[in-house]
């Protein structure tokens, strides 16, 4: 695989799909729910997803393609050969009520090992990427090594639904955590606050549940700086499913599992 084309190509690819993407914000969307009512969609979700793919067909039809709105009509039971890990938006709540905060995300693996991976803030005009051992940037200019902090100055990224009582955690415990940290926030774009984990200005991020696309190009990418990526037990992620996961600095990251993560299950 020749890493230096593929790595102009996808930022060519990246591009176009967000000039698509700002110009839908003239146009009146579709607007879809999948899961349950609060878990949307729009025809820009796939129209976007449709383009890449077209896109990554043009480059190399042998390339495997795992977008989240299922527009390759691939299978996904294993990672072999050059898989490409697609969210076409993340943060699709954010795009429709705010038009900011979401991003494209794509993360390139090789036999389940990341190659180079991609967030791109539309309306920042902010690229993220990664590749392999040669570190991680922002529009070209390199991220730093995350510094060490204690918790206690820790600014960390939780969704509100951590804090009241729910079936799946222990929030007695989560809200000890909120208190010991120096602040909280929440983006409603995983890729957006992992980004964030990435460039320090979150200390950590964490999800009850989320899916291979969600994390696929930040776990890349938190790879280039140090960051620690993992399930909320600790464990390596696993790119064929659903899970918990947390990105965060690694001198805090031990502390909050051991301290103030309780799971039920
Ligand atoms: P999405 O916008 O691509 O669906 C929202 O807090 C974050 O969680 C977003 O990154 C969102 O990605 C992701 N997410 C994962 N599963 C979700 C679901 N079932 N409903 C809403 N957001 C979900
Ligand atoms: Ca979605
Ligand atoms: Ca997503
Ligand atoms: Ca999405």
């Amino acid at each position: 695989m020749d890493i230096i084309s593929l790595h102009n190509y996808t930022r060519d690819i990246i591009q176009q799909a967000a000039s698509k993407i700002r110009a839908s914000f003239q146009q009146t969307m579709q607007i879809e729910t999948k899961a349950d009512v609060n878990d949307l969609v729009t025809n820009i979700d796939k129209e976007t997803e449709q383009f890449i793919i077209e896109k990554i067909r043009q480059f190399d039809s042998s390339h495997r393609i795992f977008g989240e709105e299922g527009m390759s009509a691939e299978t996904f039971e294993n990672l072999d050969g050059i898989v490409w890990i697609v969210d076409p938006i993340d943060g699709t709540m954010n795009f429709i009520r705010q038009q900011r905060n979401f991003t494209i995300s794509i993360g390139i693996y090789e036999n389940g090992i990341g190659k180079l991976g991609y967030i791109y803030d539309v309306v920042r005009d902010e690229l993220y990427y990664a590749i392999e051992g040669q570190g991680a940037y922002v529009n070209d200019e390199r991220l730093s090594p995350l510094e060490n902090l204690p918790l206690d100055e820790a600014i960390i990224g939780i969704n509100a639904s951590w804090v009241v009582e729910n079936k799946r955690i222990n929030y007695k415990k989560t809200g000890q955590l909120v208190r010991k940290v120096r602040g909280t926030r929440s983006y409603g774009s995983a890729t957006i606050e992992a980004m964030l984990v990435a460039t320090g200005r979150l200390d950590a991020y964490m999800s009850m549940r989320l899916s291979p696309w969600d994390i696929a190009a930040s776990a890349i990418i938190a790879k280039e700086v140090g960051a620690c990526f993992t399930t909320l037990k600790g464990q390596p992620i696993n790119l064929l499913t659903q899970d918990t996961f947390i990105i965060a600095n690694k001198s805090i990251q031990q502390e909050i599992l051991d301290d103030y993560i309780e799971l039920y299950d």
